[in-house]
């Protein structure tokens, strides 16, 4: 079909402007921002899509450019993404979602993607655009249903990266012990890097390596990367760890003394109670007390 019949055309009529992705990725973005976790221009997200789904609109079929990505994504080839530009600020993305989003498909050399529709004046996707793709690729071959990658930066989260030991089994401990939640939303835990510069196609890797174990990556002092099925799962996830940090600030402000916890007894209930498999190795070890001891 030509590109005057695909206008002429009810079927594919409809402006992708006004799709539920966009909706979404409007609503989310203004929500991230509303917390408090995307000041300026902090902050991405990614939003795997089908062919199948972008077929009704009838204003991404022409091809806009092309613009390189500086790795080797062609295990997406075909896919489409829906993505925060570079230097756009989340509290814009709502009102103007034409200009500060994207919506590209993956090149079959996997070194290049196609722009459909958006950033149109000439914007770019996501500095992180490696670590998403990545994480998607990786995440794809956990759940085949993998849609959403989300960066943010909640500050009590980045906060305890600067007084907890960067140590997986007790960041999660201690998030886990803050709220019978958590255990339930994460029971694979949270995966930790080293600092990295943040940008960088070797933060994009270590990043989805991460990714083979957990759904949630800290990155310490500056943010947190998620990867769900949806934008409420990926948000959800992002959500009950940040919550459980608060609850870890809120502790410290009211002098930091430990004197009762969510026992190791307490989260083999809930694990039992929802039916949940936690990493194992992260199920016993020392108290709260112990822990935020040191
Ligand atoms: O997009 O958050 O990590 C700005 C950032 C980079
Ligand atoms: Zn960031």
């Amino acid at each position: 079909m030509d590109k005057i019949q695909q206008f002429l055309n009810p079927e594919y009529s409809q402006s992708f402007g006004a799709s539920p992705y966009v909706q979404q990725m409007g609503k989310l973005t203004g929500l991230l921002y509303d917390h408090g976790w995307d000041e300026r221009n902090g902050g991405n997200v990614s939003y795997r899509l089908t062919a199948e789904e972008i077929k009704p609109y009838g204003d991404v079929h022409a091809r806009l450019r092309t613009i390189p990505i500086d790795f080797d994504a062609s295990a997406l080839a075909g896919s489409y993404f829906l993505v925060t530009g570079t230097g756009r600020y989340f509290k814009n993305v709502a009102s103007f979602p034409q200009r500060d989003t994207g919506l590209v498909q993956i090149n079959p050399d996997g070194h290049s993607v196609d722009l459909f529709w958006g950033f149109c004046d000439g914007g770019l996707p996501t500095s992180e655009f490696s670590a998403h793709l990545m994480t998607h690729i990786e995440r794809l071959h956990r759940d085949p249903n993998q849609r959403v990658v989300m960066h943010c930066h909640p500050t009590n989260l980045i906060a305890l990266s600067f007084t907890l030991p960067q140590n997986e089994k007790l960041i999660t401990r201690v998030l886990w012990k803050m709220h019978p939640e958590s255990i339930v939303v994460f029971p694979e835990g949270i995966g930790v890097l080293p600092y990295m510069t943040p940008g960088t196609t070797a933060i994009g890797s270590a990043t989805a390596a991460k990714m083979h174990d957990y759904r949630l990556v800290l990155w310490p002092h500056h943010g947190i990367f998620a990867a769900g099925d949806s934008m409420d799962e990926a948000f959800g996830l992002i959500e009950t760890v940040e919550k459980s940090a608060l609850i870890y600030t809120t502790i410290q402000n009211q002098g930091g003394q430990i004197r009762a916890e969510i026992t190791d007894e307490n989260l083999q209930e809930l694990a039992d109670r929802f039916s949940l498999t936690p990493k194992a190795e992260f199920m016993h070890g020392e108290t709260l007390a112990q822990m935020l001891a040191k």
